[in-house]
């Protein structure tokens, strides 16, 4: 029996510790819902990846148990490895280059022995369990390697590979060491998509002019084989945030706020900590908008929930230290005894939270310098049952592709951005209707589930035809 299985660098799990013994719970993110639809039709079904976590050596086994009760497969990374391979390579290189930033990139070539060797260490981990006949579906910018090296190993099998995050243009990519090896690591997958067009033509001029390979429209020739590259958006578990807008605890957030705020109107900010995000920019924007709007003292307060993330890193410690800043900095300049413009929170929330805030807020502030989707600006959308509010989106974001009728702003355009907070603050009910309705459309009709059945019925579908073209 054939079966899918399905490769990220972390597993879709929450761990819990009590006693020194740690347990493990299936996370409800948006890829592990809408991977769950392939999931669950397929008993067979398996999905390899990192705990999320340095396990030791004693509970390794007790810990695999667990995990494999729920098809999942871990991958145990040392300390070493999740400093070079993860952290290094993959935030330091990769990320940075890919998200147009190569300044930021720090080209060790320890990072990229380290990338190679865990590359190696997910591939032992596939072939211990996978099949000729079998599907593989590889997630992101940490396994660029893995479709080769599966490739090398298990001729026949099918291969998917998704990237999550932006593809840069040929100029930015030439600029990686490895680029080569990088790119023959994709080209071991029979399907290679990413979220917008313009992502998959950087891939295709990158391989043409790198490797010197054929590329024709959407495919690429290489090795004898021939390479589907297409883009697939994706798109976020609509039902659970429709589902969010009944939930009592939700109600009672939304009454909370409500009594907290008054009259005062929010903009909203979520983020992950990241300069990619743009949340300098976002904060110039509004700073600037204070100082040219004072009618709008004690009438409107940003809500900017910034989430930790990779404060290992150097630039990341930084960034979190400039927003600190210019925070308090806005705060001290315009608040008034009952009144602040900045409510900034570096923490994480439970999603009970951002549904009522998504409902509350009249403006949701989405700024990105570069983001591969964006999946927060859908969410906002999504938690519009009225289809009042607006969206403020960047253009570098992939979403702005989909969601035009949201405001689009240049995140480098700080004028532009604090004149965009106007115009929403200001756009009549029956233009953010239009407006909203249109993308709520949008949101529902092409969600995770539609993205996941897209992806692996065109993946079907490329291995059919390389099958026909062998066999004439
Ligand atoms: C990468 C790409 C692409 C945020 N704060 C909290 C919280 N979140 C959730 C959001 C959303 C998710 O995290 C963030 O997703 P994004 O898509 O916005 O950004 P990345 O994490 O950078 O994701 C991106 C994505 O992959 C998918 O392909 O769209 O471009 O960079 O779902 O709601 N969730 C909870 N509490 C928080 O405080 N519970």
């Amino acid at each position: 029996m054939s079966k899918t299985i399905i490769v990220s660098n972390r597993l879709p799990v929450k761990i819990t510790e009590q006693d020194g013994q740690l347990s493990f719970k299936t996370s409800e993110g948006g890829l592990a819902t809408g991977l769950g639809s392939v999931f669950q039709a397929d008993a067979e079904s398996l999905w390899i990846g990192w705990p999320g976590m340095e396990v030791p050596d004693e509970q390794e086994k007790n810990v695999t148990a667990q995990l494999n009760e729920q098809s999942l497969i871990p991958v145990y990374l040392s300390k070493e490895e999740i400093t070079q391979y993860y952290e290094g390579f993959s935030n330091e290189v990769l990320w940075p280059v890919f998200h147009y930033m190569s300044t930021y990139a720090r080209y060790e070539n320890i990072y990229w022995d380290y990338y190679q060797q865990v590359n190696e260490k997910f591939k032992n981990a596939l072939i211990a369990v996978a099949q000729p006949g079998d599907t593989i579906w590889i997630h992101d910018y940490q396994l660029l390697l893995l479709p080769g090296l599966i490739r090398a190993v298990l001729p026949e099998v099918t291969i998917g590979f998704f990237q999550h995050i932006p593809f840069p243009s040929y100029e930015l990519f030439r600029l990686l060491p490895w680029r080569a090896e990088l790119l023959n690591g994709m080209l071991g997958a029979d399907l290679v998509g990413f979220h917008t067009y313009d992502d998959a033509r950087h891939f295709l001029s990158s391989a043409a002019r790198i490797l010197q390979v054929q590329t024709a429209s959407n495919n690429i020739q290489y090795n004898g084989r021939s390479i589907v590259v297409e883009s697939f958006p994706m798109g976020i578990d609509n039902a659970k945030f429709e589902a969010l807008i009944d939930n009592t605890q939700v109600k009672q957030n939304i009454l909370n706020l409500r009594e907290t705020f008054g009259n005062v109107h929010i903009i909203l900010s979520i983020d992950r900590l990241d300069y990619s995000k743009g949340i300098l920019q976002r904060l110039q924007a509004f700073d600037l908008f204070m100082q040219d709007h004072p009618e709008y003292k004690e009438k409107v307060s940003l809500y900017m929930i910034v989430v930790p993330s990779r404060d290992t890193v150097t630039q990341y410690r930084e960034l979190r230290d400039e927003i600190d800043k210019l925070a308090g900095n806005i705060n001290a300049r315009y608040r008034t005894n009952n009144w602040s413009p900045v409510n900034y929170f570096y923490r994480s929330f439970p999603i009970e939270n951002l549904s009522a805030l998504f409902q509350f807020a009249d403006v949701c502030l989405v700024t990105p310098m570069r983001d591969g989707m964006n999946l927060v600006c859908k969410e906002y959308v999504a938690s519009r049952k009225n289809n009042d509010g607006v969206l403020i989106l960047s253009e570098m974001a992939g979403a702005s592709k989909e969601l035009t009728d949201a405001l689009i702003v240049n995140p480098n355009n700080v004028l532009q951005m604090s004149q965009a907070i106007v115009a929403a603050l200001n756009m009549p009910l029956e233009e953010q209707t239009r407006r909203m309705k249109q993308m709520r459309e949008l949101v529902s009709k092409y969600n995770v589930m539609h993205w996941v059945r897209v992806f692996i019925e065109r993946l079907g579908e490329v291995k059919r035809m390389q099958q026909s073209l062998l066999t004439k």
